[in-house]
């Protein structure tokens, strides 16, 4: 059978209604979703895309991370299959399309291929990673992580949430903990549909995204001690403010980054003050620091300026200082011929497109680690995730599955 034509497209009112019947569970309070990995929540969504890939005549596998993994059979059974997918989880103020397009799309492609009955020689696997946020467990990424022997089972499930919940105990409980061996499957490819999270393609004016690198991270999670105290009858000098501490931190963090511009970024997102009094000084605060680039030299060089600058506020303030690196990888090149290959859908297609560095994490960083791995973009608006208000259009949802089932079906070869 010749390459499928130009004018085989999804079905952009189906992949529209699984994304929003996909959002009715775990709502947020904005619009968006709070689906958190290992929850109820995740837990019925996880029982929902089951049920489609069931329906769509796929078969189900699970590893003892959670991983899911739905099958369509190629025409060779021997033939390594072509993996495509993202994660279901969200961040608690998360939006409807961080990661679910990536699955919901994939689940859009077989739709497709089944309506046409179209064939292909290598099986097809649609896949959910477990935890890729790492909101509630960090790392993020963290079961593809697992996969791709980054990271043990055994420290993957000790993993804590803020309320001391471990990682192992909550699969166990939402009742998703596999029977298959993490990382035992071999892939042919992988590739990961994702919205930009980010203000590049929008403001370009393009519909597509070519991911051709992902940046560099570091999580370091910082724990300064100092003393508790009252907050009215402690004279300034004999305070040790661990809450003063953080702020400085904080603000030496963005320094940093702005040090290191363009292509640097830096954050505290989550910090914790103890014991969180209003008339109590912070003895003690714990923080995470988020730092990025696309230039390891960069990455680096900000990890060890950030490290000094805990240690001279420490000095400052009298404060005792703890850190401990809680995610972290390198920056990520992709398979130039799977490139070449999104790029050629694309065009094929006659999206507008262009190449892209990702912002953002996604397991695709870790399985490129083990199998050829590409992402394919599409735009959001204005560039907003992490956020509720996070949107797509549902022309750019279909745009980015079209280039996916074009880029599958190329990898995974049409049979007559
Ligand atoms: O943090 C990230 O980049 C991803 O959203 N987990
Ligand atoms: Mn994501
Ligand atoms: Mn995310």
């Amino acid at each position: 059978m010749p390459a499928p034509g130009q004018n085989l497209r999804i079905n952009p009112e189906r992949l529209w209604d699984s994304l929003m019947e996909m959002a009715r569970i775990g709502p947020g309070i904005a619009g968006g979703n709070n689906r958190q990995t290992l929850t109820d929540a995740d837990g019925e969504g996880r029982h929902l895309f089951q049920r489609w890939c069931q329906a769509a005549g796929m078969t189900m596998g699970v590893d003892t991370m959670g991983n899911m993994f739905a099958t369509r059979a190629g025409t060779d059974a021997d033939a390594l299959p072509v993996y495509m997918g993202s994660h279901l989880d969200t961040q608690p103020t998360g939006g409807k399309y961080d990661g679910v397009l990536g699955v919901l799309g994939a689940l859009e492609v077989v739709r497709t291929l089944n309506d046409l009955g179209v064939r292909t020689r290598h099986p097809i696997v649609v896949t959910n990673w477990t935890n890729e946020e790492g909101a509630r467990f960090a790392p993020a990424m963290l079961a593809s992580g697992v996969f791709a022997g980054i990271h043990t089972e055994e420290y993957a499930k000790s993993r804590k949430d803020p309320e001391g919940k471990v990682f192992g105990e909550e699969l166990a409980r939402i009742g998703w903990v596999g029977d298959e061996a993490v990382g035992a499957r071999k892939m042919h490819a992988m590739l990961e549909l994702h919205i930009e999270q980010g203000p590049i393609l929008e403001a370009e004016g393009k519909s597509i995204g070519v991911v051709t690198h992902g940046q560099g991270l570091w999580w370091l999670e910082i724990t300064l001690t100092g003393k508790d105290a009252h907050t009215g009858s402690t004279p300034m000098n004999m305070r040790v403010n661990a809450g003063l501490g953080a702020a400085r931190i904080t603000e030496r963090v963005h320094q940093i980054a702005m040090s290191h511009q363009p292509n640097a970024v830096g954050a505290v997102g989550q910090l914790f003050h103890f014991p969180n009094s209003r008339n109590v000084i912070a003895g003690k605060v714990v923080f995470t620091v988020d730092i990025r680039s696309p230039e390891q030299g960069k990455l680096d060089a900000m990890r060890g300026e950030v490290e000094r600058a805990v240690a001279a506020v420490a000095a400052e303030l009298g404060l005792g200082f703890g850190i401990e690196a809680v995610g972290h990888f390198d920056p990520v090149t992709f398979d130039p011929g799977l490139v070449k290959v999104v790029r050629g859908a694309a065009e094929k297609l006659g999206y507008s497109h262009m190449d892209i560095v990702s912002g953002a994490g996604h397991d695709a960083c870790w399985i490129n680690r083990v199998a050829p791995t590409v992402m394919v973009m599409c735009p959001c608006v204005g560039g907003l995730s992490h956020n509720e208000a996070e949107e797509i259009s549902p022309e750019w949802a279909a745009a980015g599955t079209d280039v996916l089932l074009h880029a599958v079906l190329d990898v995974a070869g049409v049979v007559g």
